[in-house]
């Protein structure tokens, strides 16, 4: 592993936040370089080497698929300084900030209230840190398809959101965060997220409902995310694209067919990229090598004929998709698919 491969390859300068999967035995090599690291995520168990304290770093303990295990690390351009704030854990640059919570909800009571707290705490935080615009969030919520008390963990954490994203007036149409919203057991809600001092620009898939706009059979408030947000600078652009499923319109399509969830979740995310284009028209349409994709698959057993299909689909290298096994959204969906899209100018 070469640190310059951080850079694009034409060697010109990073944008102010990038994100690059490394495998994860690579990472005490980046730890000894220069490289300014905004933050690590590991997804798995606990890696068995220390991460350096001074970096934040979040562990989310779902199961990759593949081997060997990978990290996803988020470089800065500049000088990165991090710290903790109201529990908070959070690193910046001049830029962009990243932030990470979590919450211990054992028995998964009041979910409702921990996000709406946890919401309102990280939307106050990022106003006052001067980052006022929540770009892009990952939430992983405990047993999000249980149903304690007849409302489905899901209804209750979208809930929570759009009361906190109501109250402190985030605007539905232009200031959404993308996002994605996954299972996580053992009773933990884990949040992180990117947030920076310009707006981004906010995307929606004409091919779908807007997500805040869901009618109420999905709960009693919908859920507050975009389809995808771009951040543009100097140095080029980055697409941060949705959690993306088999749902056209609000209906999930292809129930108990795994082939035809993938398809249409690749329609939907081409389909996301090319309304990105007309704000960003450098870009192709399409996903390419050197983008990154997380394949969120509800049943591991699918893992391969997934994998397969998706290598035939994309021109995404196989390095570039991490596949983890959880449970998703909605019952009837079997797999999600998030990705980052990155353009260098040179
Ligand atoms: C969907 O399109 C599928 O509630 O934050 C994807 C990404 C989904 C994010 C969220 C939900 C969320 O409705 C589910």
């Amino acid at each position: 592993m070469t640190v310059h491969k951080f850079k694009s390859k034409e060697g010109v300068a990073l944008l102010p936040l990038a994100a690059r999967y490394l495998p994860s035995s690579g990472l005490p090599e980046l730890f000894a370089s220069n490289e300014q690291v905004m933050a690590i995520v590991n997804y798995g168990s606990e890696l068995d080497f220390d991460i350096p304290a001074s970096l934040v770093s979040v562990n989310v303990p779902l199961q990759q698929l593949s081997a060997p295990t990978i990290a996803e690390v988020w470089l800065s351009d500049s000088e990165v300084k991090s710290a903790t704030s109201n529990g908070i854990h959070y690193s910046f640059n001049s830029s962009m900030l990243f932030g990470h919570v979590v919450a211990d909800i054992p028995g998964i009571q009041n979910l409702e209230q921990e996000v709406e707290e946890k919401y309102q705490r990280i939307a106050k935080f990022t106003k006052e840190k001067n980052y006022p615009h929540i770009i892009r969030i990952w939430n992983y919520v405990p047993d999000i398809n249980d149903e304690p008390d007849g409302l489905e963990n899901y209804k209750s954490f979208s809930l929570g959101r759009s009361n906190a994203f109501e109250d402190q007036k985030i605007d539905m149409v232009r200031d959404l965060p993308a996002a994605s919203a996954l299972g996580i057991k053992n009773g933990k809600l884990i949040i992180y997220f990117i947030a920076s001092k310009s707006p981004g620009s906010q995307v929606e898939n004409p091919r779908q409902v807007n997500a805040y706009h869901y009618p109420p059979k999905y709960g009693p408030k919908s859920p507050s995310f975009a389809r995808a947000n771009i951040m543009t600078t100097k140095d080029g652009h980055i697409n941060y694209i949705s959690g993306t499923a088999s749902i056209v319109g609000h209906e999930t399509l292809h129930t108990g067919d795994i082939e035809g969830q993938l398809s249409e979740t690749i329609t939907n995310i081409n389909t996301v990229l090319e309304m990105a284009t007309r704000k960003e028209p450098k870009k192709n349409n399409f996903l390419s090598e050197n983008d990154l994709l997380k394949v969120y698959i509800r049943n591991g057993k699918s893992f391969g004929l997934i994998r397969d299909l998706l290598e035939n689909e994309t021109s995404v290298k196989k390095e570039n998709i991490m596949y983890l096994e959880t449970d998703i959204c909605r019952n009837d969906l079997m797999l999600e698919i998030e990705a980052v899209s990155m353009v260098f100018k040179s």
